[in-house]
């Protein structure tokens, strides 16, 4: 029987990646996102993969049980969910940032991914199997000037990854936290609220991580067999790495 995976943000980027991944390979796809036209298209190029689309904001708690309640039978039984959607916005100091872009971050990539978490593993646990996969990032596992909230957001995503495999021990149901560094994606020109060329600029001179990497990636977690846990996933362009602390000294 085919499984069937739910992605939210299968707008763009990985999330959209990942629905021709997992397509390809004849899995049943529950695709979200707030831009319907979008999905519509995808939907039609996924042709004649089974793809049920759900239009919905992720920060909307009561939006998102309704989207699960909702499903039809049988996209009903979610084998895979992943928390995909979520952004950046802005890269300023913290002291100087705009603190509607820290409520939405925080909206988006905290409570949106709890809810949708919370409103999928009943079923999974009644099942007795399933897997959560998470986008988190490097952000979450190092600071860097400008992450401030972006990364606090992700370094939750880690955390919580690994609490809710305490509180599924005993279950067959599996969580991954993928954490992906420099990708090109949509997200730079979010991050830039549509400044394309401050976007382009983050990339220039590096072969970033594609959408497809990371679907590659969540592909093999989920295929892994059932008795096999990946609890996460960091994953660089070889063209990105680290640098020595940061000192500040007295002149
Ligand atoms: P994109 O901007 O290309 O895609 C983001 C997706 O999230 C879109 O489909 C968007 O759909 C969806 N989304 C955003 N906000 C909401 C919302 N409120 N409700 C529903 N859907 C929403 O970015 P990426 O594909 O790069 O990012 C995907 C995930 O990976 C994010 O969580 C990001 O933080 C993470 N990540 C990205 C990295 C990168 O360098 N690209 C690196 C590490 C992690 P729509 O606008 O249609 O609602
Ligand atoms: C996206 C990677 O380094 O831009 O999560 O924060 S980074």
């Amino acid at each position: 029987m085919a499984k069937t995976i739910l992605i939210t943000g299968a707008t763009a980027g990985f999330g959209q990646a990942m629905a021709r991944r997992f397509a390809a390979e004849g899995w049943n796809l529950v695709i979200t996102g707030r831009r319907a036209q979008r999905l519509d298209d995808l939907k039609a190029a996924l042709s004649p993969a089974k793809v049920h689309i759900l239009s919905f904001d992720v920060r909307d708690r009561e939006a998102c049980d309704q989207a699960i309640q909702s499903l039809p039978g049988e996209f009903a039984n979610i084998d895979v969910l992943v928390n995909n959607a979520g952004l950046a916005l802005g890269l300023e100091p913290a002291q100087a940032c705009n603190l509607d872009d820290w409520d939405i971050m925080i909206d988006t990539n905290i409570k949106g991914l709890t809810y949708m978490t919370r409103a999928v593993l009943p079923g999974m646990v009644e099942r007795n199997a399933g897997h959560v996969v998470n986008l988190g990032s490097v952000a979450g596992n190092y600071p860097y000037p400008g992450g401030n909230c972006y990364g606090g957001t992700k370094a939750f995503v880690n955390h919580f990854s690994k609490n809710l495999r305490a509180d599924l021990l005993g279950t067959k149901v599996r969580v991954t936290n993928i954490e992906p560094g420099m990708c090109e994606t949509e997200f730079s020109v979010v991050r830039f609220k549509g400044d394309k060329d401050a976007a382009d600029q983050v990339y220039e001179g590096v072969q970033a991580i594609t959408a497809d990497d990371i679907a590659e990636c969540v592909f093999w977690t989920t295929n892994l067999p059932t008795h096999v846990n990946i609890n996460s996933l960091e994953v660089m362009p070889v063209q990105q790495a680290f640098s020595p602390f940061a000192v500040s000294r007295d002149k």
